[in-house]
């Protein structure tokens, strides 16, 4: 197959460099990456270690493949969409944090869209080079649920380099099972700079189980059959398999990067006010992250 991944960060390496394996990959990555990518390959550390040579690029325009991964950060996909929209692909996977990402990918593009969701611990490490730092889970699948050959196809691929991988017919229910996980673990572990496993633990505990618990309570009232119970172990579960990780909203806080609290606990916000609930703590923990956000003119 021939793929391209957009947004070559950390999980996008990870991933797109273990298809580099088997298929002809092409990331699409920021300058400094693509020049080592270029000049001595792509270097996985640590469990799923390999070194790699796909081609690397910073210019996702006019690109035509198979299968596009995109990994970009969610503020990014209206951009990611319209880059891609320059080329042609015959199915694109998001494989994003965060709700709303394939609706924003679903407008642009033609190709059949799929939603995915990872829990490997990924880190850039330097440029050229990035570390899994603990094993996860793909899961991926049509957008809106229901079996999809497209999926299967892409799923078995996935498997084959080693990516742990399940195709799920429900995906609107797991996008907001990870959803409340990553409301609970992502501002907490960013607001208090602290690694994913001190959510499990007083005094953070609290906290993270209720904007999880409140997730978990919007999903049901958009619909969609998300137990309190299942979500909270969802979440104590990747906290402790990623225990001593950083969070992707601690890693761009800590490097002054825009967070993906707007399509986190924003987007719980949102869809709690359209259905007059009210969610406290998803409130709070997104006032205090863009408060951050705009102090430095990240927003
Ligand atoms: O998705 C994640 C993230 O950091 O964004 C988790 C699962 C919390 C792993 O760190």
């Amino acid at each position: 197959m021939e793929i391209v991944v957009f947004g070559a960060g950390s999980l996008g390496s990870l991933v797109g460099g273990r298809l580099a394996r088997d298929h002809e990959v092409t990331l699409v990555a920021r300058a400094e990456h693509t020049e080592a990518i270029r000049d001595s390959g792509l270097h996985i550390e640590g469990e799923l270690e390999a070194t790699v040579f796909p081609a690397a690029t910073t210019d996702g325009r006019g690109l035509a493949a198979d299968l596009a991964i995109v990994t970009v950060k969610s503020g990014d996909t209206a951009t990611a969409a319209d880059a891609l929209a320059t080329g042609s692909f015959d199915v694109v996977l998001s494989l994003q944090n965060g709700m709303g990402n394939e609706a924003v990918l679903a407008d642009v593009l033609e190709g059949s869209i799929l939603a995915g969701t990872a829990s490997y611990g990924a880190v850039r490490r330097e440029p050229g080079t990035v570390e899994c730092t603990g094993r996860g889970e793909i899961v991926l699948g049509a957008r809106e649920g229901g079996s999809s050959v497209l999926a299967e196809r892409v799923g078995r691929a996935f498997s084959v380099v080693g990516l742990e991988t399940t195709v799920a017919d429900d995906m609107p229910r797991r996008l907001w099972g990870k959803l409340a996980v990553n409301a609970g673990i992502n501002p907490v572990t960013a607001l208090a700079d602290v690694e994913n496993g001190a959510v499990l633990d007083p005094p953070a505990n609290d906290t993270a189980r209720a904007a999880t618990r409140e997730t978990a309570r919007v999903a049901r009232a958009c619909g969609v059959h998300l137990p309190n119970r299942v979500a909270l172990e969802s979440m104590a579960r990747v906290a402790d398999d990623t225990a001593a990780n950083a969070s992707s909203m601690r890693q761009d806080v800590r490097t002054g990067r825009r967070t993906e609290i707007d399509a986190i606990n924003g987007y719980v916000l949102d869809r709690a006010s359209e259905r007059g609930l009210e969610v406290p703590t998803n409130r709070t923990l997104a006032t205090l992250v863009r408060t951050w956000e705009r102090a430095r003119g990240l927003r």
